[in-house]
């Protein structure tokens, strides 16, 4: 059976959700990061840096939130969470995964830490402003992108919305999303999912 581990109110409700969403039968171990229970010897085996979240499949750890989404989208494609390896449509989906992780979440990121998580010796101002201008360009990009739209790649829900919406509700959640009505739609409709709510108890 695959294993997530998992601590509640992190990325790691990402795969959970998409558990959530294949409706496969697994493995929850919460991780007390309050412990510090993810940098234990036996958590670095799973995950070389400590972080959550972490699966095993069949023994075989994979970790990053968006590469587990990836995974278990390609371990089930009977489930139609991602396009079919090799088509057009796969490279879409493959370049709105990539820009999640690689674009869109290094913004919030940076306004998260210069305003809440650093400690507040560590925070510089500019940083929290330059992150914030960032994310507004990107998101206002992403409101034009999925004007009439209901998913991001093709027209039905895959894994590249179960992160998109992840990200973007961090993003509400920060009040970042205040001037983008559509993205809050994107959100609240995503997020009402059954599987969603089933992810985030
Ligand atoms: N890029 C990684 C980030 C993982 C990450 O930073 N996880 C946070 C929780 S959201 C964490 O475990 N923080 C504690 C630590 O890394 O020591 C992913 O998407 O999985």
């Amino acid at each position: 059976m695959m294993k997530l581990y998992f601590a509640p109110k992190t990325r790691s409700t990402r795969p959970r959700w998409m558990l959530e969403e294949l409706g496969i039968p697994y493995e929850l171990v919460t991780v007390d990061l309050s412990k510090g229970e993810h940098k234990r010897p036996d958590y670095l085996r799973v995950h070389p840096m400590g972080s959550v979240p972490a699966l095993e499949d069949d023994g075989q750890a994979v970790f990053e939130s968006a590469a587990i989404l990836e995974h278990l989208a390609d371990r089930f494609p009977e489930k139609g969470l991602a396009p079919a390896v090799g088509t057009p449509a796969r490279g879409e989906y493959y370049a709105w995964m990539m820009f999640c992780m690689a674009t869109l979440e290094p913004a919030l990121a940076t306004v998260a830490s210069h305003t809440h998580f650093l400690p507040e010796a560590e925070r510089v101002p500019s940083e929290a402003e330059r992150g914030r201008k960032r994310f507004a360009e990107l998101a206002r990009m992403l409101e034009e992108k999925l004007r009439g739209r209901e998913f991001l790649v093709g027209d039905g829900f895959t894994a590249a919305d179960v992160l998109l919406a992840s990200i973007l509700g961090w993003a509400r959640g920060s009040g970042l999303l205040a001037d983008f009505p559509g993205l809050q739609a994107y959100v609240q409709r995503h997020m009402a999912r059954p599987a969603a709510q089933r992810a985030m108890k």
